[in-house]
């Protein structure tokens, strides 16, 4: 009969998710291999990368080691490329702020994973035990700080990961740092009480991913791919409809306090897409959600649902201004104009604004080193220039990324470079927002 695992399929999707879309086949439960350290040797060793899970009464935890198991007599070469997770109550993925920075080992009967120079856990098949932070040859578990019984043991086999130790340590440090970020942005309040939710602009030529980037960002929120702002390749605005998005937090989850506007792209041709008489409307807060865009004619104060006095919190605190990185040097004449209207109007208004350079397809690399620092980027320093001057953004202020455009499935690394773009929206707006005059 075919061995089956104990590992919920939700939380076998999750740590597929983690380690990037990979396979996991059972090698070795000791339930039916036999509770001891040579049964699993026997079953794991040379077998590529393992994820070894333990199952207790309360939790599920588990390391992963990329290369072969560990051997008595030899050590592992790659040091830096394990570690150690656990499983929340809802199935993700918990990775701790350490890998694994020594081989594991075996010892005699068992097989102990270190965070520097302590062992950190360390599995006794034998006695179907775990020690926490214990001395190795404690066999009567005495002097160990902590020992449990584990229920079942299981190692899979971990198929298609790259052998590289520096992937892993992206993926590890991606989730730690992606949590960091969730935490932060879901904790943000706007700086001033005035604006209990900041609204946030997304402007630029059509076809040029802003309704994309909504929907990232809502994806990112929900730990799904949301399609919910109609996207599309047309040469004309497939986005007819002013909307305002909130972000909710989870299925049934608060609302945070950003929301995000979808306009009706630019369009080279006059009297097509975005009418850019309705520009300062929109930055003043008079269009109001769903607002059917007319390209051939703006809206005035006569139409049946402009906002004649709105209030500070319902005009726009935030403009980004959303290029596709892959045209941005070549833009025709007529929208650099546009573009620059609007950048005039922004100005005039005194509104925080970015840019944002989508369908980045790198971006991956981007967050190699360091996930904030984006315009090392060398790949793209043409365009980065080139949007800086045009209209007049520092630097600091053009971010780049690769949107949920075509998946089926989110990823960390994905979701951070997503999430640090929003923060650095809300770190702007939050500057301008410092500097508002009170009346
Ligand atoms: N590869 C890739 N495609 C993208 C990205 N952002 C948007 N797209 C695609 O570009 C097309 C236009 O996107 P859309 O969001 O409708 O552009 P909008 O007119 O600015 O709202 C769609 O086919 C998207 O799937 C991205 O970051 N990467
Ligand atoms: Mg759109």
């Amino acid at each position: 009969m075919a061995v089956t695992t104990r590992l919920t399929w939700k939380a076998e999707k999750s740590l597929q998710k983690l380690l990037g879309h990979v396979s996991l086949s059972l090698l070795y439960k000791s339930s039916v291999h036999g509770s001891s350290i040579e049964n699993m040797l026997q079953r794991c060793a040379y077998q590529g990368s393992t994820v070894t899970m333990i199952y207790t009464n309360n939790n599920t935890f588990g390391a992963f080691i990329l290369g072969h198991y560990p051997n008595i007599e030899e050590e592992s070469e790659n040091p830096d490329s394990s570690f150690y997770f656990s499983f929340k109550k809802d199935n993700r993925i918990e990775v701790p702020t350490f890998l694994f920075n020594r081989a594991p080992k075996i010892t005699d009967d068992s097989l102990s994973f270190y965070s520097c120079d302590r062992v950190l856990f360390c599995l006794v098949p034998n006695f179907k035990k775990i020690l926490i932070d214990g001395p190795l040859r404690d066999k009567q578990f005495t002097t160990s700080k902590l020992h449990f019984d584990y229920l079942e043991c299981e190692v899979f086999r971990v198929e298609g990961i790259k052998n590289d130790s520096g992937y892993v340590r992206r993926i590890t440090r991606a989730t730690q740092h992606r949590e960091h970020l969730l935490a932060e942005l879901r904790a943000y309040k706007p700086s001033t009480c005035l604006i209990p939710e900041l609204r946030i602009l997304m402007l630029g030529p059509v076809g040029s991913g802003k309704s994309t980037f909504i929907n990232s960002v809502k994806s990112v929120f929900q730990g799904r791919v949301i399609r919910q702002a109609i996207v599309g390749s047309d040469i004309t605005s497939i986005t007819e409809q002013y909307r305002i998005y909130s972000i909710k937090d989870g299925k049934d989850g608060i609302s945070l306090p950003f929301m995000l506007c979808d306009s009706m792209g630019l369009d080279e041709k006059e009297e097509a897409g975005l009418c850019m008489d309705d520009i300062p409307h929109i930055l003043k807060g008079c269009i109001p959600d769903r607002y059917q865009f007319n390209p051939e004619k703006p809206i005035t104060p006569s139409h049946s649902t402009f906002i004649t006095s709105p209030s500070l919190k319902e005009r726009i605190h935030c403009v980004v201004f959303v290029l596709d990185v892959n045209s941005v040097n070549n833009l025709s004449s007529k929208m650099v104009q546009k573009l620059k209207r609007a950048h005039k109007d922004v100005l005039h208004y005194g509104i925080a604004h970015v840019a944002l350079l989508t369908k980045v397809a790198n971006w991956d690399e981007i967050l190699q080193d360091d996930f904030l620092n984006m315009n090392k980027s060398v790949t793209y320093k043409s365009q980065i220039m080139h949007v800086s001057k045009m209209l007049s953004i520092p630097i600091s202020n053009i971010l780049m990324v690769g949107n949920y455009a075509s998946e089926y499935e989110v990823n960390h690394l994905k979701d951070v470079l997503i999430l640090s773009m929003l923060r650095q929206m809300l770190r702007a707006t939050d500057d301008f927002l410092d500097d508002l005059p009170l009346e």
